[in-house]
């Protein structure tokens, strides 16, 4: 992945920016990039669920649209910081908490890592830690409107602290792991765990 988007301006816009708000690399563009793999799937609210499966503490839950719309919402103010470098920074994202999803299905003891699955079959792997953060949500709008089908319409993780290939747009559900297993981009290069302040930006690195 190479940055489509034009840097022209960017080292203008990053100044005045605290340095200890933009990731080593980063920079700011103009607007929020659309960035994703393959085509923006479509939307069925009558065909569409959410699953949250493998190794769950009791049973498997399967939602609809009308049920996940129903649960609690909050807010978070956070950065978003994308592996080709563009950084967003003071997005309020509004969503649903992954904690709400973690009450409503636990996972079993040996759960430590979380597959979340998107349409087309992308997917992004943490650690139940790293999906289990206070910042961490479900998100359906942010800075007040919903989200474009272009940035993950209806539903798609932030995980603010990690880089954003971490957050699948499109959301379907996700999978509770016993082991690590690793995700769509994980598997074509990237870092597995993808700490944007330590620049963990490729597989190559897991080593240092
Ligand atoms: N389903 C899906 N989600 C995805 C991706 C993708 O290819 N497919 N790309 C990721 C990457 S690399 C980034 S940087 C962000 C970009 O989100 P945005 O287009 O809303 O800026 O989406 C992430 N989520
Ligand atoms: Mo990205």
């Amino acid at each position: 992945m190479t940055s489509p988007f034009s840097r022209i301006g960017a080292r203008k816009r990053a100044e005045g920016v605290p340095a200890d708000r933009l990731p080593p690399g980063q920079y700011i563009p103009r607007g929020w990039p659309v960035l994703h793999y393959g085509p923006v799937p479509g939307f069925s609210p009558e065909r569409w669920d959410f699953r949250v499966f493998g190794a769950t503490a009791g049973e498997n839950v399967q939602l609809t649209w009308l049920q996940v719309s129903a649960l609690p919402r909050r807010e978070v103010s956070a950065d978003f910081h994308c592996v080709t470098k563009f950084s967003v920074l003071d997005n309020a994202w509004q969503g649903i908490a992954t904690a709400t999803f973690l009450e409503l299905a636990p996972p079993a003891p040996e759960v430590t890592h979380v597959l979340v699955w998107a349409e087309y079959g992308y997917s992004a792997n943490m650690t139940l830690a790293d999906f289990a953060s206070a910042q961490a949500l479900f998100v359906t709008h942010r800075n007040g409107q919903e989200l474009t089908r272009e940035h993950g319409y209806p539903l798609r993780l932030v995980v603010p602290h990690l880089y954003a290939w971490k957050g699948p747009k499109w959301t379907r559900g996700f999978e509770y792991l016993p082991e690590d297993r690793r995700g769509f981009w994980e598997d074509r290069g990237y870092h597995n765990r993808a700490d944007p302040w330590r620049e963990q930006r490729y597989s190559y690195q897991e080593g240092d």
